[in-house]
């Protein structure tokens, strides 16, 4: 539906209508927690990536767009570069896909986001006496929070959300700000459910981030999360972290964790939760347009899976405002927003088959072989249509249902001619990655039946 040709136009508007408005320089000073800042001197803290915001916009509108009608849709290079118009074509997401934004809150009344918010059923609609149960100061559910609509402030321990940093509104955005709006971006996952559980306050002191990290991550797995976005993290090994994600697994709860901003090599000093080794996380690094992993950027070819779109990415803020932001944070909120659409999309995988899906049809790039495990970055309408390319081109289907393997390497596509069979070589990758992917799977039992998307290959 969007094509590569509108996608340039749409670039070519944007940049008209940036070149007149005034970007100013935003102090990050205030909006990057350090180490050193956080509320806890031991080694038992979980800290926000350390993404900053670079700049600030006015208040975005009126710029036309081809897709979507909303206006600063033109200034996400992530969004292109991932191939999010054409995914968009496949499927706008589902408001029955439940992700958990583990962060520092969300303005909940975002003029992008207000749409997209999760609401606990239980603490919606009348009581008894006829009040809206969302404010009755009633723990309606019985879950064992009051009035829990929204999601929970694991800071002050109640129901207000509000987001004192900037982060978690930016990470909400850019998993599931709202299409077509008229206002603002779009998010990977325009049509999504955002559950907002706040650990981190940069004007509340003296909290213990991980302890509410993990009590976050219950929450979400007792509230029946689809996905969990942690966009933050630490060097030290918490079994309580890990016994959380591990019941996340249990629950079929997919895990994208920040690979970290640390600048080092994961493979040998660890960042947490990132590298559990655990079946349902997916560690994310983070990528400029060039391809090149950020100079902050943890890395590491044995535990960061997967690169994404992580410098100055624009999102929302809170003020009803946008602005940029840049780091691993970003770019986990990427690979939620297509864990999202991919589950919107395909029902019957699990949250190891939708982590499998996602890293296998990722675009395989030399520069990352040394950066990540799968030399792969995130390609948003591959992970929706590989499976299916591989189909058609197949016929039929070998089943092995244990062996998915990373079986195209990162050379191949540059060093293969595109003559030698006759077939572009993007198409034939993309067969042999469905027919690898479908092997390694064994869903064929519901193959999908609508996708008519061969025009938009060539
Ligand atoms: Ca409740
Ligand atoms: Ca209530
Ligand atoms: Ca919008």
């Amino acid at each position: 539906m969007f094509s590569r040709k509108l996608w340039a136009i749409a670039a070519g508007l944007g940049f008209l209508f940036f070149g007149g408005l005034g970007f100013y320089l935003y102090s990050s000073d205030s909006f990057s927690p350090s180490r050193s800042q956080s509320s806890s001197a031991k080694d038992s803290s979980r800290i926000l990536e350390n993404s900053i915001i670079t700049s600030k916009t006015d208040k975005v509108e009126d710029e036309p767009s081809a897709l979507f009608n909303d206006p600063a849709i033109s200034q996400a290079w992530g969004l292109k570069k991932s191939d999010a118009g054409r995914a968009w074509s496949v499927t706008k997401g589902s408001r029955d896909i439940v992700v958990a934004v583990i962060d520092t809150g969300i303005e909940v009344k975002h003029e992008d986001l207000s749409g997209n918010l999760w609401k606990n059923p239980g603490e919606t609609g009348k009581d008894a006496q006829g009040r809206d149960k969302a404010s009755n100061g009633i723990d309606d559910d019985g879950n064992g929070f009051v009035d829990d609509v929204y999601g929970w402030n694991f800071v002050s321990n109640n129901n207000k959300l509000d987001d004192n940093h900037g982060h978690g509104t930016h990470i909400a955005g850019i998993i599931g700000a709202e299409a077509g709006n008229g206002k603002g971006i779009t998010g990977i996952a325009p049509e999504v459910s955002l559950m907002i559980l706040k650990y981190y306050d940069p004007k509340v002191a003296g909290t213990d981030n991980l302890k509410n990290t993990v009590a976050a991550i219950r929450y979400a797995v007792k509230m029946g999360a689809n996905i969990i976005n942690y966009s933050g993290g630490g060097t030290e090994y918490s079994k309580e972290e890990y016994e959380a994600i591990s019941e996340a697994q249990k629950k079929d709860i997919l895990f994208v964790a920040a690979a970290g901003n640390e600048r080092s090599n994961s493979d040998q000093h660890h960042y947490y939760p990132a590298d559990y080794k655990l079946s349902n996380i997916i560690s994310v690094t983070a990528i400029d347009p060039s391809t090149q992993v950020l100079a902050s950027s943890n890395y590491g070819v044995e535990t960061v899976d997967i690169a994404a779109p992580g410098q100055n990415i624009l999102s929302c803020l809170p003020g009803g405002s946008y602005g940029y932001m840049t780091g691993t944070s970003q770019a986990t909120a990427f690979v939620s927003g297509a864990a999202a659409l991919v589950m919107a999309h395909k029902q019957s995988f699990k949250a190891e088959d939708v982590k499998k899906y996602i890293l296998a049809t990722g675009d395989a790039q030399t520069q990352l072989a040394s950066k990540t495990r799968t030399s792969r970055q995130l390609n948003l309408y591959k992970a929706l249509t590989v499976l299916d390319q591989g189909v058609s081109s197949s016929g039929g289907v070998a089943l092995n249902p244990q062996n998915l393997k990373f079986t195209v390497d990162p050379n191949e596509t540059n060093s293969k001619s595109s003559s030698d069979n006759g077939m572009d070589p993007n198409a034939r990758q993309m067969g042999e990655f469905g027919r690898s992917l479908i092997d390694a799977m064994g869903t064929h039992k519901r193959l999908p039946t609508k996708l008519g998307t061969k025009q938009d290959l060539d």
